[in-house]
């Protein structure tokens, strides 16, 4: 008797079992049980049957074949190895072919067990889009499941911490209504039990949730992101928005001090869709959606991010992607209008976008719906931002959407990001000649009523290009994050004008606050005449300015929250502080 012992990917073990039974003769039983590991680990073996360096069953047990007995005598190796042959052949379906593994809820398809190089084209696939989950009567709620999976992006056949099996789903939900989920923590035990040093990188596998750009609680299981989940157990979150929030993009990741980085590198992220922005503007209305992720892939030698180096030069990126796709295709006729929802979930660098021969027609940043259009020919995107942008595709062809050469103080990264592909019968479609009031209103200078200034700063290895990132120090007003300080307390009510300096010669760096959007009134010491809302924006280098400013409203919640580059290796080495809004 072959005891098999499964996680929620039935399909999958089923097949194994099978066809273990025919080519091993012995009878095979399927237990549910174990977790994203144990199919990986079943991967790995199969993988090893099918190279000839699988070296037995009895050693694996109670990891995938967990076995009583053995497997008796007519369990032969040259048996085992065409049962993984054929599993093999059989497990090349149609999730490989989107660039994803399997997902534990997706039953009917078949999961990618990682046996085989991927068959997948490295690029000009049709775009994928992460699966969609919208809420009910008032409340969205969902599991999340985290743990490691295979995933094949570009070509590459990767082993990485993922949402779901791979990007994370969409939510999809409107102002007023709660966002439920359980998030099921299937990473493996840390390595380390405690950090040696909280601004380096430490115990991996502990998560937590953040909606970034949320105007929500922080605290209790709201958007909480001092809450601790540890690997092989499950919370719940729960974030009800109010019921004037404001409609658009926005994203979640994880943001636990020390891993966030790594698995935001990894790729744990997913678009959150707060419903009914522009619905009386027909001309946005009418056009066909898109959510598009955007991502630097990185990975080691290995096909993993398993050590902050994999992420920490400046030039570590591997190539970019959108949706765990290198270059896909994105289909248009035309003159098509498309609305391209673009979320920066890059953890680091900046991308300046441009799509050949065509505009880039924002109509929001950051979730925030903007009073007019911006046509840009170029579009920069820092780490954290969105930017919803209406295409209108031009005559037949095939365009180009790439990343620029950008100087954000080193070079961002460039490449490809997709291919535009206009065919078809020409459709009718316009942009829309004017948009609708912005929904928040500027502060005024007679609202302020107080201020204050934040230093980012950095310390820099002597030799910067050779530099590893222990040499580094990343701080603000002097100091690295610790978790136990309270380094802003405002009084909840207040109306503040914040300066944030970059004393950094080297870099730009990318403020984001939790909670409260808030208006860039001046950037590099230049006025910023439109004042946008964001909720992330950049803080010139000392050459470029060297600070920006911003005002923001303090309202509707008290707790503790974030401040922090969104560079997030950055972040993760400390340049973060804790904000306190408390009530008289
Ligand atoms: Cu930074």
């Amino acid at each position: 008797m072959l005891n098999v012992y499964c996680s929620v990917q039935v399909e999958w073990c089923t097949l194994i079992a099978n066809e273990f039974q025919k080519a091993a003769g012995v009878k095979v039983s399927i237990t549910q049980k174990g977790s994203g590991e144990t199919i990986a680990q079943a991967g790995a073996d199969m993988q090893a049957l099918v190279s000839g360096s699988w070296s037995g069953i009895m050693g694996k047990e109670q990891r995938f074949f967990g076995t009583g007995r053995g497997l008796g005598p007519r369990a032969s190796r040259r048996g085992l190895l065409q049962a993984g042959l054929a599993i093999g052949t059989l497990a090349l379906g149609p999730r490989i072919a989107r660039g994803q593994s399997g997902g534990g809820h997706q039953h009917g398809q078949m999961p990618d067990p990682g046996l085989i190089k991927a068959a997948v084209a490295a690029s000009d696939q049709p775009l994928w889009e992460p699966e969609v989950r919208r809420s009910a009567n008032g409340v969205l709620s969902t599991s999340l499941r985290c743990a490691y999976a295979w995933r094949d992006i570009g070509g590459m056949h990767l082993y990485l911490r993922s949402y779901e099996g791979g990007v994370g789903p969409t939510l999809r939900m409107k102002p007023g209504e709660t966002l439920k989920i359980r998030l099921i923590n299937d990473l493996p035990p840390n390595r380390d039990l405690a950090p040696s040093n909280p601004s380096y990188p430490h115990q991996l596998n502990h998560t937590n949730f953040h909606f970034h750009g949320a105007h929500c609680s922080p605290g209790g299981i709201a958007d909480n992101v001092m809450r601790s989940m540890l690997p092989g157990r499950s919370y719940d979150i729960e974030i009800t928005l109010p019921p004037d929030h404001t409609r658009g993009t926005y994203w979640y990741h994880p943001h636990h001090h020390g891993s966030a980085d790594m698995q935001v590198a990894s790729g744990m992220a997913g678009a959150i869709i707060v419903e009914g922005d522009f619905a009386d503007v027909p001309e946005i209305a009418q056009a066909r959606e898109r959510v598009l992720l955007l991502s630097e892939v990185v990975f080691d030698a290995y096909g993993m991010v398993e050590d902050f180096g994999t992420l920490f030069p400046e030039t570590a990126t591997r190539f970019l992607a959108i949706n765990g796709q290198r270059r896909p295709t994105i289909d248009m006729r035309p003159g098509e209008v498309q609305r391209w929802r673009l979320v920066a979930s890059q953890y680091q660098n900046d991308m300046l976008l441009e799509l050949d021969r065509h505009r880039l027609n924002v109509i929001a940043y950051d979730g925030i719906q903007l009073g007019a259009l911006h046509e840009m020919r170029q579009l920069l995107i820092e780490p954290g931002q969105r930017a919803d942008v209406l295409v209108q595709a031009g005559g037949p062809g095939t365009y180009e959407l790439n990343a620029l050469p950008n100087d954000q103080g080193h070079p961002s990264p460039t490449g490809p990001l997709a291919r535009v592909v206009v065919a078809g019968e020409p459709l009718a479609m316009k942009l829309p000649a004017a948009l609708p009031r912005p929904p928040l209103e500027p502060i005024r200078d007679s609202e302020i009523t107080g201020r204050r200034t934040l230093v980012f700063g950095a310390t820099e290895p002597q030799n910067n290009v050779a530099g590893h990132w222990q040499e580094y120090t990343f701080t603000v007003d002097g100091k690295v994050f610790d978790p136990s300080r309270i380094d802003q307390r405002v009084r909840l009510g207040a109306v503040e004008e914040w300066t944030i300096r970059n004393t950094h010669e080297h870099d730009d760096h990318v403020f984001h606050i939790h909670t409260n959007p808030f208006q860039v009134v001046e950037m590099g010491g230049q006025p910023q005449a439109d004042r946008p809302w964001r909720d992330t924006v950049t803080v010139p280098r000392m050459a470029k300015g060297g600070s920006t400013v911003i005002r923001s409203r303090f309202l509707d919640y008290t707790g503790v929250f974030m401040l922090h580059c969104h560079m997030m290796n950055h972040e993760e080495m400390g340049m973060m502080q804790a904000v306190e809004v408390y009530k008289d």
